[in-house]
């Protein structure tokens, strides 16, 4: 099924689109192949044989739930999230609204030990479970970004991923939480994430077996994304297209509510540079017949346009090398 891009909000029938889907362990060059086609074409796909182990998921996920559960009051106890902690509906500093509950952490494991004692009952497995999950989910950042330099022929192989493990990386976590809708003849679908690209170098997600996540194809078509609990989804961001010139999308993508009687649990991993660094086109994704297409900038400023900006904004736009505005 395929949704199409307009203002509405209603889903019509139409070709089905498959997601792309990478198999981590197949031979190299086939695998260099698939995920270059991959972020090329969608800037996003299913990796399946992670090997992120199933215990370090299902920790993180009762962590969600449990707290996801607790009263009003005390999950208030652990925000704002301005920028960091639980947020309920507000999405950034712009107004933004949707309908969900999150969490919202910083990598740094003296902040996610900060935090964890507004969050949790019982802080130092909720830290532990938190930094067993990112550590998982930053070697994958770390693997897919080296596939994709390999498979462009970056000569400098870590070339992105020493930015993800670089000890200053800005890198983030974030749970959601959608609440169960109650089903109703009069029920309208309603925007649980609004439309948006992650301005980051690249996002792992996993959610539980309930769906509600679109990616929009370059054509504009909103594809829904069928969930799978036991695998993660990849999104190319917004630092990577800079980085490879444009030639891997960053991916638009929202989460669409529908009548559920669960809710759906997602955990997103923003792997980010430190904010110093500067994103620009990797020198060999740069040539005279394809000058870089973005001026210079640090990651600071990318993420400080980034957040002055509300949702389904593209910001890349501000940083083209002949933006109209600045010449
Ligand atoms: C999208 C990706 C991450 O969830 C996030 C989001 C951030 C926020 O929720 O505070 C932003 C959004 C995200 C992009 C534009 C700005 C900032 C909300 C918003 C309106 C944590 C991020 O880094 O950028």
């Amino acid at each position: 099924m395929v949704v199409p891009s307009s203002n509405s909000m209603r889903t019509k029938k139409t070709n089905a689109v498959r997601i792309p889907t990478v198999d981590l362990s197949l031979e190299r060059s086939e695998l260099l192949e698939l995920v270059i086609k991959a972020c090329e074409q969608y800037g996003f796909f299913k990796a399946v044989n992670h090997g992120v182990p199933e215990e370090v998921i299902s920790r993180l996920e009762n962590e969600g739930i449990e707290f996801f559960s607790k009263s009003t009051s005390e999950k208030r106890q652990a925000g704002p999230a301005a920028p960091f902690g639980y947020g309920c509906r507000n999405i950034g500093p712009n107004g933004d609204m949707g309908d969900l509950e999150y969490l919202l952490l910083h990598t740094n494991p003296l902040s996610i030990s900060d935090r964890s004692k507004t969050i949790s009952n019982d802080p130092n497995n909720f830290s532990c479970a938190v930094n067993d999950y990112i550590e998982a989910v930053r070697e994958l950042a770390c693997e897919v970004v080296e596939l994709v330099a390999e498979g462009l022929w970056v000569p400098d192989k870590y070339a992105v991923s020493k930015l993800i493990r670089d000890a200053h990386s800005d890198s983030v976590l974030r749970i959601n939480h959608y609440p169960p809708t109650k089903s109703s003849s009069k029920w309208e679908p309603s925007i649980g994430f609004g439309e948006h690209s992650d301005p980051q170098i690249l996002t792992i997600l996993r959610s539980n077996e309930v769906g509600g996540l679109q990616i929009c194809t370059q054509e504009g078509l909103w594809i829904p994304v069928a969930p799978d609990p036991t695998e993660f989804f990849v999104m190319v961001g917004d630092a990577l297209q800079v980085m490879t010139n444009g030639r891997l999308r960053s991916v638009r993508h929202r989460v669409m509510r529908s009548t559920i009687r669960k809710g759906r649990v997602s955990t997103m991993y923003f792997a980010a540079p430190p904010p110093s660094s500067w994103i620009t086109p990797l020198p060999k994704m740069v040539s005279a017949q394809r000058p870089s297409e973005y001026r210079p900038f640090t990651w600071a400023h990318y993420k400080q346009a980034a957040y002055s900006l509300r949702l389904g904004h593209s910001r890349l736009d501000l940083f083209r090398a002949k933006h109209p505005l600045l010449l």
